[in-house]
């Protein structure tokens, strides 16, 4: 049983199956695609309820896990060589765990290099942008007399979903058939920019006709429904 008692988060969080890989979340975008790829993936975890509600984000339990005192982080027991490995970025947490089960991210080099390219597509462009959107739009910066800010994230995102839609073009998934960390990473902001910020209708969303298929498609796979759901935020 591996004993993971000297990393503090475990004392806020108890671990009840050590052996399990540990995930701290909340079913936001960013937190959803460690979930989404857990379940993907068949992998043993053991999910923890990181509550916003109550700032468990800057507790020193957490801090000690990411600094930077963001969802969604994890703690492997099992990692690279048989030692504990503790990660924060939901883009490298991604590519870790497609790497340990060998699953969603391409094998063929240049395949997965493109891939994780679109992966640093979502992780720099459409995560941090339609966040701003969401923040002018939806919450404390819709209250801003001077709309330029948010005209300038309505702009930036629209314009990212064209690229997005130009290359989806023809294709089942980002990777042309092949499922990925990719998809994985994007389509829950693309979920959430529509849903939960309400701005379907600012960045014009029905002309992003191939995004909209394919996020159907997203939407459709069992392991995307149980991972939106993932931590219970009761
Ligand atoms: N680049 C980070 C962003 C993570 C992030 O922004 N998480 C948000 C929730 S979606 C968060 O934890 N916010 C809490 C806070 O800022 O205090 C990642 O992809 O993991």
């Amino acid at each position: 049983m591996p004993d993971l008692s000297a990393y503090a988060i475990t004392r806020k969080w108890p671990a009840s199956q050590p052996e399990r890989l540990q995930l701290y979340s909340l079913p936001t975008p960013n937190g959803v695609k460690v979930s989404i790829m857990l379940e993907e993936t068949g992998l043993a975890y053991e999910p923890h309820l990181v509550s916003f509600d109550t700032n468990d984000q800057l507790s020193p339990e957490f801090l000690s896990l990411n600094p930077n005192n963001k969802i969604p982080a994890i703690l492997d027991p099992d990692g690279p060589n048989g030692q504990p490995l503790a990660l924060f970025e939901s883009g490298a947490i991604l590519i870790y765990l497609a790497d340990k089960t060998g699953q969603l991210l391409p094998q063929d080099p240049a395949a997965r290099y493109q891939c994780i390219q679109w992966l640093m597509f979502q992780m720099g462009g459409v995560g941090p942008m339609f966040g701003q959107l969401g923040f002018f739009h939806k919450f404390a910066g819709k209250e801003y007399e001077d709309k330029r800010p948010r005209d300038r994230y309505v702009a930036e995102s629209a314009r990212l979903l064209g690229v997005l839609d130009k290359h989806l073009q023809g294709r089942d998934w980002i990777m042309g058939d092949a499922y990925s960390i990719a998809d994985i990473a994007t389509f829950p902001w693309i979920r959430n920019l529509i849903g939960f910020y309400e701005a379907g209708e600012l960045v014009e969303f029905d002309r992003f006709t191939n995004v909209r298929r394919v996020l159907d498609a997203f939407l459709a796979r069992p392991a995307v429904q149980r991972g939106l759901a993932i931590p219970n935020r009761a």
